[in-house]
């Protein structure tokens, strides 16, 4: 267990901070002062514990696990540590005692927004679990200079403002300038002979670009293991080139670090449409090769050669998006340690793991070879190599299907297609949910399954689920502890045991007090943010999310278009009070998602507005929909809103956030929805919609009218008609046209129209269920209850022996 401390240890760590960090003493110290030495108090906690368990981890000489991800979110770390290390008493205590409030620390903190979503937001789970499971597994990725956009909400449309969390945010990050790498860009190769006959690349005239590590202490739950978020800020060897400078050439001069810095200054904000951008391609090579590096040198220290490096290394691929590290570390075998080349194929192999996120082929990473080539010629030439070896198989096992060779192939057609790279190299693939690992097999991968079924597994994903409901929700949390004591902290699975409170109505009534408690809470945040009164006693039914059309944003607008139209007809329809909350981020570029959340803002107008529907119909959208402003929404939902096209979302997670704080999921036979079904039972669910196989039928025959719905449908033509004449003076003609124009087979891609129907009528039983308090209350005990197997400890586990082949550091 943890070293445990008094308050007057913790006082004098804080007074020693203000001392010889700010040169103050508590009593004048400004709030910002005693907020960062109290980060700074807790990071010292984390650090001796990471020191201790490092000695550790040297002596056992376990293998550990790299966690390669372009995207991180974090979200705020100072509640987490505390919690993670159960220090908060001694602090709140102590910062009593100087008259601060720790409440008020906490809301202090900028979101560290490293990432788009889901697939950010689960890499940071799973450190989160790996450290809890007590195993040594680290993350890599880029400490971004800007995060993910602030979104603005002005005159109905979104403003993206740049996101400054190093202001504040840096004070987690630990800068290692002795470990700094250098990596290196452009250039051309030379083939020099040696006196042996042997020929040798030598990689001339490349720009050089230093990554400098900034570590961020990952801690674990009741755990001692204390792991590494190592980021890789980009900075260049020279300041400016006095040749050039001297020269008169002063632009020129500056341009090489220019061209160092710009690599980590900012997040690439798209997060389902990929492009083949330079600066893109910078950013993976340049973290990619200094973690490789990095983990090389390591790996070299502790065991004095590179022969045993998959036994003692696994690498994690998050997404292709950090790919490169195969080629890198062919690279790095062959010309740095001149391997030979199928040895060290062999061990590259046998490193590398790598998880699928998505099967929307507009977010397959394909780069174009050429530029691929000009920025990174050494790793060009080994992809290339790869290929051939790649594609001389492919003849040998698939003679006579040529399509089936050039789907399979690594470069087609002057792309490069990563993730056909990574299955060729990972000894172990998976799928985040049950549905999406069997879509990449019988799908994306079919061909690769023929050759090595074995290779393909599933680990369904799964939350820091402590994050979302103790510290997110602490008066739920409290409660279950009331009732079946703190076990469930320790294994989620635990959270089953609240099924014997099913039948107990004064349980139903507390839990419902509490849902109204939270829904206070969000309710004061919407009156501020958004000036808007809503009432708590209506159903609080909440998608948060990306916004993209598949994750058909625009459905549930629909619904709430024709809730509007139906009392707009009869101003005396029994309509059960409900307040639609959204949160959401488009990419910059996304034309389509940002007139969706024009839509719901306008009709949000529309709707307050007017008196006959204003008490009855609410649209909330709150701006800026981030991790922090997540903790605050998910304890407050009556409806989880999961409504994506099925076969289109890998697994979403937010469903699990939702579930786990008793909410109850409204939807599609989609990702780890299924799975929700599966631990709840049908009568804990609202499913509507088609399933994957008849949305294929219905592709593969051609037959898709979206166009008929708006003469056939008397509900979708008033909808359309509300949209034409205007809401709140505006015509919403491009989404209009997306669903119907052009007679076009690309009309109304998502199925919108299709579904419309069948989500209306699943939106109906909501309404019945929800007034029928005792039904509700029991569906959403019981999706508390059988929450538990989204744990991400659960999938860490898995993962740690399915694909992994990792064991907790002290067994
Ligand atoms: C790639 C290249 C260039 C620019 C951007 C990108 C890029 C960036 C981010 C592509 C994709 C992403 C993010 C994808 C993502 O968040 N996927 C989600 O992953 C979750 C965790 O597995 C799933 O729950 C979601 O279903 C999935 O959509």
């Amino acid at each position: 267990m943890i070293n445990k401390f008094t308050v007057n240890e913790i006082k004098e760590r804080i007074e020693e901070k203000l001392l010889h960090h700010f040169g103050r003493e508590a009593k004048s110290a400004t709030k910002h002062q005693i907020y960062k030495s109290t980060c700074l108090v807790v990071r010292d906690i984390m650090s001796e514990l990471w020191n201790k368990n490092h000695d550790l981890i040297d002596s056992h000489k376990q293998k550990q696990i790299y966690y390669l991800s372009m995207e991180f979110l974090p979200g705020t770390s100072l509640k987490n540590n505390i919690f993670n290390l159960e220090i908060e008493n001694v602090f709140k205590e102590a910062l009593n005692e100087f008259g601060e409030n720790i409440e008020t620390l906490y809301e202090m903190e900028p979101d560290a927004g490293l990432g788009n979503g889901g697939l950010g937001r689960l890499a940071s789970c799973y450190l989160d679990a790996i450290a809890t499971c007590g195993m040594a597994g680290h993350g890599f990725s880029i400490c971004y200079e800007y995060g993910i956009f602030k979104q603005k909400i002005k005159d109905c449309k979104q403003i993206e403002e740049p996101d400054d969390w190093l202001n504040l945010g840096d004070i987690w990050l630990i800068p290692k300038y002795d470990e700094a790498e250098e990596v290196h860009f452009g250039g051309k190769l030379e083939e020099v002979w040696d006196e042996n006959g042997k020929m040798k690349l030598i990689h001339r005239d490349y720009t050089t670009v230093i990554g400098i590590p900034k570590d961020m202490l990952i801690t674990g739950y009741g755990s001692e293991v204390v792991n590494t978020l190592r980021l890789w800020k980009s900075t260049s060897p020279i300041s400016i080139n006095m040749e050039l400078f001297a020269k008169g050439k002063y632009l020129k001069s500056m341009e090489e670090k220019h061209f160092a810095e710009v690599i980590s200054k900012i997040l690439y904000p798209e997060d389902a449409h990929v492009e083949g951008k330079s600066l893109r391609i910078m950013q993976q090579y340049f973290f990619i090769s200094a973690s490789m590096q990095a983990l090389v040198k390591r790996h070299l220290i502790r065991f004095g050669t590179l022969d045993n490096f998959h036994e003692k290394v696994g690498v994690h691929i998050n997404d292709t998006h950090p790919t490169m590290a195969i080629p890198e570390l062919m690279r790095i075998f062959l010309d740095e340690y001149e391997y030979e080349w199928d040895k060290a194929w062999e061990i590259v192999c046998k490193t590398i793991t790598y998880t699928n996120h998505t099967i929307m082929s507009e977010a397959l990473e394909k780069w174009p070879e050429d530029l691929f080539a000009k920025l990174l010629p050494r790793l060009h030439s080994i992809v290339v190599e790869i290929n051939r070896r790649h594609t001389v198989m492919l003849m040998r096992e698939f003679p006579n299907n040529e399509a089936l060779r050039n789907e399979m192939a690594i470069i087609y057609d002057g792309k490069l297609k990563m993730a056909n790279l990574c299955v060729a190299a990972a000894h172990k693939v998976n799928g985040v949910s049950a549905l999406h690992s069997k879509i990449i097999k019988e799908k994306l991968f079919n061909g690769f399954v023929k050759l090595t079924p074995d290779k393909f597994t599933n680990v369904t994903n799964g939350i820091a689920y402590r994050r979302w409901l103790c510290q997110a929700n602490p008066k739920l949390s409290d409660f279950i502890e009331e009732l079946c004591g703190s076990e469930f902290k320790y294994n989620a699975m635990n959270l089953e045991n609240l099924m014997k409170y099913k039948e107990d109505s004064n349980v139903l009534e507390r839990l419902s007090i509490i849902k109204r408690e939270n829904k206070i809470r969000l309710a004061d945040y919407i009156k501020k943010h958004n000036n808007i009164i809503v009432n708590p006693d209506s159903i609080f039914d909440v998608q948060v999310k990306r916004l993209h059309e598949y994750k058909r944003q625009l459905l549930n607008l629909f619904h709430i278009m024709d809730l509007y139209n139906q009392l707009k007809e009869n101003p005396n329809k029994d309509i059960y009070p409900r307040t639609f909350i959204f949160g959401a981020k488009a990419a910059a570029g996304y034309h389509m998602a940002k007139q969706i959340i024009s839509l719901a803002c306008h009709l949000s107008k529309m709707l307050e507005d007017d008196p006959v529907v204003r008490d009855r119909l609410k649209i909330v959208f709150l701006e800026n929909y981030s991790v922090s402003l997540a903790e605050l929404i998910m304890p407050a939902a009556d409806v989880s809103e999961q409504i994506s096209l099925a076969g289109k979302e890998a697994s979403g997670t937010g469903n699990m956030k939702l579930m786990i704080n008793g909410a109850i999921t409204l939807g599609t036979m989609d990702g780890a929805n299924v799975e929700i079904l599966n631990a709840v039972g049908n009568e804990n669910i609202f499913i509507f919609g088609l399933l994957v196989d008849e949305v294929e039928k219905i592709i593969q025959s051609g037959i898709y009218r979206p166009w008929a719905y708006c003469h056939e449908n008397k509900y979708i033509a008033n909808i359309i008609k509300l949209m034409t004449d205007g809401i709140d003076g505006i015509v919403f003609g491009d989404i209009i046209n997306s669903l119907t124009a052009g007679y076009n087979s690309n009309a109304d891609q998502y199925f919108v129209l299709a579904d419309f129907d069948s989500y209306k009528m699943a939106q109906e039983d909501v309404s019945l269920a929800y007034q029928n308090k005792t039904k509700w209350g029991q569906m959403s005990i019981t999706n508390i209850a059988k929450s538990g197997i989204f744990s991400a400890d659960r999938s860490i586990k898995e993962y740690a022996d399915k694909i992994w082949g990792i064991k907790p550091i002290n067994d």
